[in-house]
């Protein structure tokens, strides 16, 4: 794995309803991240946090579906470029969000630099939504459709160019949580799903093997983007969406363990951590736990 680590933080709560999910950021570092990296022999450069537009009333969003589409439109070109330059310089950048309308800015700018970017998609829910099947108008709900190429012209253009990622590249793990155009999305399109039920009939250990062979010979790079209410809301409490049913740990842990040792990670980012919604910054801590392991930390 790449040893030089540039940690970006993203404050975005636009793409949501519940404030509070733009201090993420300052929750994981403050739960140990950097010294908890540092102790497996990263070399990490902290380039701060994105500025991210305040909010306005905008009517044409109202009639799209599509909540404060501009202001995201605009953080997500931001991130877009400070990730695009980390990739540049031969670093691995580790996104904190910040909501899951992040990944539409972080995709863009790692995805230019390969022909076929494989993405994890670790989550309770596809967001695969667009603003004419969302039943939110919320935009969490719809990056991996948008990065994809479908979605509003103003989030498809990000960074100039679409689509970002092909539906063959993708893995989703942990879903228990698929509205309707999201499933026929995934039929269509012939996304690799592992819901839960799968991960409870076959254990974690298959669904990592599987998604790692599975990626291994079509992909040049692979992002991990990992929304924490794909865990179980018992042990990561603090996100605005919690679905009951979630993937434990331990269960994540074994799985960070497992992309660790496929060394296929280019990329990664961790999002939707609300110290508001939290328990004294436990899924934060939930967070870095998983980072370790991701890292590399192992019990021998
Ligand atoms: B998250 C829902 N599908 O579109 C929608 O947390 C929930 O980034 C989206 O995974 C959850 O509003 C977005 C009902
Ligand atoms: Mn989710
Ligand atoms: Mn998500
Ligand atoms: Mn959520």
């Amino acid at each position: 794995m790449n040893k030089q680590l540039s940690v970006i933080g993203v404050p975005m709560d636009l793409g949501q309803m519940r404030r509070g999910v733009d201090m993420g950021p300052s929750a994981i570092r403050y739960a140990g991240m950097v010294e908890r990296l540092e102790q497996l022999k990263y070399n990490i450069e902290d380039l701060g946090d994105i500025e991210i537009p305040r909010p306005k009333q905008n009517t044409d969003e109202k009639q799209d579906n599509l909540r404060n589409l501009n202001e995201i439109a605009e953080g997500s070109r931001r991130l877009a470029k400070a990730v695009d330059e980390v990739v540049e310089n031969k670093r691995f950048p580790l996104v904190l969000g910040g909501d899951h309308s992040i990944a539409m800015g972080t995709l863009a700018g790692v995805a230019k630099h390969y022909e076929n970017l494989g993405v994890i998609w670790y989550d309770a829910h596809g967001d695969l939504n667009t603003g004419d099947s969302s039943p939110s108008g919320n935009i969490h709900g719809m990056p991996l459709a948008v990065s994809l190429g479908i979605g509003h012209e103003k989030l498809t253009s990000i960074h100039d160019y679409e689509p970002k990622i092909k539906p063959e590249n993708i893995v989703i793990i942990g879903a228990r949580s698929l509205d309707e155009g999201e499933r026929v999305l995934i039929e269509e399109k012939g996304i690799k799903v592992y819901t839960m039920h799968e991960v409870d009939r076959m254990g974690m250990t298959q669904v990592m093997e599987e998604t790692v062979d599975y990626l291994k010979d079509r992909t040049d790079g692979v992002h991990l983007s990992l929304d924490l209410d794909g865990l179980d809301p018992n042990e990561a409490p603090g996100v605005g969406t919690p679905v009951m049913g979630g993937l434990s740990y331990r269960e994540s842990h074994l799985a960070m363990e497992m992309l660790h040792q496929s060394g296929m990670i280019t990329s990664a980012e961790f999002v939707e951590v609300n110290p508001i919604l939290d328990e004294k910054n436990k899924t934060a801590s939930v967070a870095v736990g998983l980072m370790g392991s991701l890292f590399g930390e192992s019990l021998k």
